[in-house]
C-alpha cells in the first residue's frame, strides 16, 4: 500500500488534507504545512497554516471564519487591548493555548518538527503533520509602500497595497525531516499539491532546497487541486494577486504557474470548459465538485483524488 505526501498551506488546503487524513489510514499520510507566514507576534511563535490543519484534522477549526478554533472567546485579546497591546492580528484564548504551549517548547531547544509532532499527538491526530521545514522561510511581500512581513500585508493591511513581487527570506532552506524522507519514501505513491494560493501557500514550500528538482524529477504523479472554482477564489487574495501579476487567469494560469511540476490538476465542475486546453496542454484532468462545504465533501474529493491516481 502506497504512501501519500500532500503539501497544503492554510484554509482550503487544509480541507483536503482533514479529507485525505479521514480516508487513509495515518501511517500512509504525511501532510507537510507551508510555514512562509509564520511570525512572532507579542513574543508568541504563531504558524497559521499548521494551526488550520491541525485544527482541521483534530475537528476543532472555525468552519465561519475559516481560521482559529470554533466557540472561541476572545477575553485575553480583550485584556491586551485594554494593557495598550497590538490588537491588530486577533489571537482566540483557546488558540492562544497552542501559540503558548509552542512557543515555550521552541525556545526550550526544540524543533517546530518537534513540537507539531508532540501537540498533534496531544490532539489525537494520527497522520504525520508537519512543517515545510524547521528552519525560517519568510514571505515577504513587496510593495509600493515598502517591503511587509506577510501577516502585516494579509491582516493588518488586509492585502490592499499591490504585491509588485513575492520574495520568500530564507529560499532554500532544507526540508524538514519528514518531508525529506516522505520525498525519498520508495513506497511513494503520489504527491498531492491541495488547494491552497499557488503563489502565497505553495511557493514557499517550491522554495526550499531540492523540493522544485524532487517534483520535477518524480517517479510518483503529482496531482494538484486547483484553488479555483468558478475561475474565482473561494476566499483570500489570489484574484487579486493573479490580476496583478498579469500572468493569465484561470485554471490556465494555475496549470502554467506548475507547469513542469504537476501532471495532474483536478478542477471545479463549473470550469469544466477549461479542460480541454489543459488536457491539449498535456496534463491529465479531473473534474468533480472541489467545493468542500462540509467534513462529507472533505472525504468525498479525497477518495476521488486517489481514485483517479489508482490509488487504493
Ligand atoms: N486572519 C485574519 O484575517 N485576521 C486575523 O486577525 C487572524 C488571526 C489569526 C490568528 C491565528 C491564526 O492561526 C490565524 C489567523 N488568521 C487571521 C489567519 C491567517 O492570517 C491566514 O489565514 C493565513 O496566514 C493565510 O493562510
Amino acid at each position: 500500500m502506497s504512501h501519500v505526501l500532500a503539501l497544503s498551506g492554510g484554509v482550503g488546503g487544509a480541507k483536503l488534507a482533514a479529507g485525505l487524513a479521514a480516508v487513509l489510514p495515518p501511517e500512509r499520510l504525511t501532510i507537510i504545512v507551508n510555514t512562509g507566514d509564520d511570525f512572532e507576534h507579542l513574543g508568541l511563535t504563531i504558524c497559521p497554516d499548521i494551526d488550520s490543519v491541525v485544527y482541521a484534522l483534530a475537528g476543532l477549526n472555525d468552519r465561519v471564519r475559516g481560521w482559529g478554533v470554533a466557540e472561541e472567546s476572545w477575553q485575553a485579546m480583550a485584556m491586551l487591548r485594554r494593557l495598550g497591546e497590538a490588537d491588530w492580528f486577533n489571537l482566540g484564548d483557546r488558540d492562544m493555548a497552542m501559540h503558548i504551549a509552542r512557543s515555550w517548547r521552541l525556545r526550550a531547544g526544540e524543533t517546530l518538527s518537534a513540537v507539531t509532532a508532540r501537540l498533534t499527538r496531544a490532539l489525537g491526530i494520527g497522520a504525520c503533520v508537519a512543517p515545510m521545514s524547521d528552519a525560517r522561510l519568510a514571505t515577504l511581500i513587496e510593495t509600493d509602500a515598502g517591503t511587509m512581513d506577510f501577516q502585516r500585508w494579509f491582516v493588518g493591511e488586509q492585502c490592499r497595497p499591490v504585491a509588485r513581487a513575492i520574495r520568500f527570506a530564507g529560499a532554500g532552506a532544507p526540508p524538514s525531516p519528514a518531508f525529506a524522507g516522505a520525498l525519498a519514501r520508495p513506497d511513494l505513491g503520489a504527491i498531492i499539491v491541495c488547494p491552497s494560493n499557488p503563489f502565497l501557500s505553495v511557493d514557499p514550500i517550491l522554495a526550499l532546497g531540492g523540493v522544485r528538482d524532487a517534483l520535477a524529477s518524480r517517479r510518483v504523479p503529482v496531482l494538484a487541486v486547483s484553488p479555483l472554482i468558478g475561475g474565482a477564489a473561494v476566499k483570500g487574495p489570489l484574484d487579486k494577486l493573479l490580476a496583478e501579476r498579469g500572468a493569465g487567469t484561470g485554471n490556465a494560469a494555475i496549470a502554467g504557474h506548475y507547469a513542469g511540476l504537476i501532471d495532474h490538476l483536478v478542477i471545479d465542475r463549473q470550469d469544466d470548459p477549461d479542460a480541454g486546453g489543459l488536457r491539449a496542454s498535456g496534463l491529465f484532468v479531473t473534474v468533480t465538485q472541489t467545493l468542500m462545504h462540509a467534513p462529507g465533501d472533505q472525504a468525498r474529493l479525497a477518495r476521488e483524488i486517489l481514485k483517479a491516481l489508482a490509488i487504493p
